[in-house]
Formats: C-alpha cells, structure tokens, sequence
C-alpha cells in the first residue's frame, strides 16, 4: 500500500514522463518537417518510449492501492534553433528527469518503502543510459558544427542507431 506522500510524489512523476513524451514528439515534428528523416525516427521513438515510462508508473501506482492521475501538460516549444540546441535540450531534459527521478528515490528511503525504492530501480538504471546517449549525440553534433553535410551524415547515422536499438529490443 502506498502512502499518501508517495502517491503524490509518483503521481508528480507520471507528470513528468508524459511531458518527456510531448517534449519529443515535437522534436520529432520538427526535425520531420526539415526533412531529417533519422532525427525524427529518434525523436519519435524517444517519445513512446517515454509513455512506455509513464504507463509503467500508472500500472504500480494503481496496483500499490493508489490512484494514477492524468494531469493537464505543459505545451512543449515547436521551434528548436538549431540541432545542437535541440539536442542540448534533450540533454537537460534528460538530467532534469534523473534529478527527479532520484528526489523520488530518497522520498521512499525517508517513508521507509522499499517496494516502491525497489521499482524505481529501473528508472535509476534507464536515467544513466538515456544520459549517455544524449551525450553521446552531443559530442558527435558538436564534432559537425554546422557544416551541411556533416548534418546529412549525421542524419544517416542517426538513422541507424534507430534501426539498431529497433533490432535489439525485438
Ligand atoms: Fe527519458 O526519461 Fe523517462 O524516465
């Protein structure tokens, strides 16, 4: 049974995941719309990735005696700038999300539940790998500047890591 002040503290969550997921789905529309087929690809996979987390924190949060709520969202910005900023968004998103992620974290040590400590696991673990990755692409982004077809190759690869992480998860 979860406590009150953990409900709230994983309902605040299920927030958060959900405005990951409207974050990314407008990244997605707008690297689409240039035509950088493989951003996009990333972008919108990220973002049902994203409710994937969502939905796994409103099955526990119902299933602990709980209730999940679906809040209203924050609109997500429909302009990025430019990749690099775009993508150094994502990065700050990403360190945002691991911050809250481990404020949730402590609140279960303080209210002494070690099931709801225990299920956050998986999140702790998702956070360093989505962290990763962001970091990963940034560097690369960063080694391309703006040179036009550096972007193009970019896009390729992109493009594959996609298909990979597609391949794998199969
Ligand atoms: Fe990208 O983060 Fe969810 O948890």
């Amino acid at each position: 049974m979860l406590s009150k002040k953990i409900e709230e503290a994983l309902n605040k969550q299920i927030r958060i995941e959900a405005e990951s997921s409207q974050v990314y789905l407008a990244m997605a529309c707008w690297a689409e719309v240039q035509g950088f087929e493989g951003v996009a690809q990333f972008m919108f996979a990220h973002s049902d990735e994203e409710r994937m987390h969502m939905l796994k924190l409103v099955k526990f949060v119902n299933e602990r005696g709980g209730h999940a709520q679906v809040s209203d969202l924050d609109a997500p910005p429909t302009e990025f700038g430019s990749f690099k900023k775009m993508f150094e968004t994502l990065f700050n998103h990403e360190v945002m999300v691991s911050q809250s992620i481990n404020d949730l974290v402590h609140i279960t040590l303080e209210e002494r539940d070690y099931a709801t400590h225990n299920f956050l696991q998986w999140y702790v673990s998702e956070q360093i790998e989505e962290e990763a990755l962001a970091r990963n692409i940034l560097d690369k982004i960063n080694l391309i500047g703006d040179d036009k077809g550096g972007l193009y190759l970019f896009d390729n690869d992109v493009k594959q890591l996609v298909a990979a992480t597609d391949s794998t998860s199969k």
